[in-house]
């Protein structure tokens, strides 16, 4: 498993050239179209997990623990979130806050529970394909943001390893910019945050505040209501 270390950016008209000043190698441009997933009182995303299905492959994000950053503003501008991309993993995963969370409540009656242990214990692995929608409908998943990215990906080569550069731009018409390490669980955090660091340096980026993502802004356009609960839970 690894742990995704993230900056968002502000993407201006000037920043392919500043990517090719600072020695940046484009590595593909691509399109996809992204489909997320929660129950209808958002249990998994106001505990910040993101569950994502892109172009036939599910991913979930989960927060990772923070280490401590170089600095403060790499502490605030950063995102860590460990990537768990195994559908048998995911939904084990998945199925176990919602069961948390519904045992905490009293809220799900005893052929609801049995649903979920279902997916849970993995039992309908021999049907179970990226497209099969079954588990969802037994864990009362549905589809709360679906939209397409065009992106551009660069590769920065650094003495301290490899960072990427993705641009981002989204059919609702908003662009942001991301710089990204991998790291494999139990890695060097901290070595992450400082690459990403010396990047935005490099890219002359200014750091006062949080960047608005994708999702925030589809969320805050369209989903008000589940926008304004993850403010609340400060998890936006
Ligand atoms: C983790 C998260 C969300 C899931 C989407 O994450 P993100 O990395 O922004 O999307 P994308 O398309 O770049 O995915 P990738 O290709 O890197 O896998 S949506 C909201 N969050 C939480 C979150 C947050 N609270 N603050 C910031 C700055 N980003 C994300």
């Amino acid at each position: 498993m690894t742990v995704e270390v993230e900056r968002k950016f502000v993407c201006d008209a000037e920043i392919i050239g500043k990517l090719q000043d600072i020695g940046a190698k484009c590595i593909g441009q691509w399109q996809f179209r992204d489909q997320y997933f929660d129950s209808p009182n958002f249990i998994l995303t106001l505990k910040n997990f993101w569950l994502r299905c892109r172009e036939g492959l599910w991913e979930l994000k989960c927060p990772a623990v923070s280490g401590t950053a170089p600095d403060n503003d790499t502490e605030t501008l950063c995102t860590r979130y460990r990537e768990i991309t195994s559908l048998p993993l995911i939904q084990s995963e998945v199925s176990r806050i919602i069961r948390e969370h519904t045992a905490e409540g009293s809220e799900s009656n005893s052929s609801q529970r049995e649903q979920i242990d279902k997916v849970a214990e993995n039992e309908d692995t021999e049907i179970c394909s990226a497209d099969d929608t079954k588990w969802l409908n037994d864990l009362n998943l549905v589809c709360f943001a679906e939209f397409k990215t065009e992106r551009c990906s660069y590769t920065l080569e650094r003495e301290t390893g490899a960072v990427r550069v993705d641009l981002d731009q989204a059919d609702f018409g908003h662009c942001v910019g991301e710089i990204e390490v991998l790291v494999p669980e139990g890695g060097d955090m901290n070595a992450a945050l400082q690459r990403i660091s010396a990047i935005a340096v490099e890219l002359g980026l200014s750091c006062e505040k949080k960047v608005k993502g994708k999702m925030h802004v589809y969320l805050q356009r369209y989903r008000p209501e589940h926008y304004e609960e993850l403010l609340s839970a400060h998890i936006l």
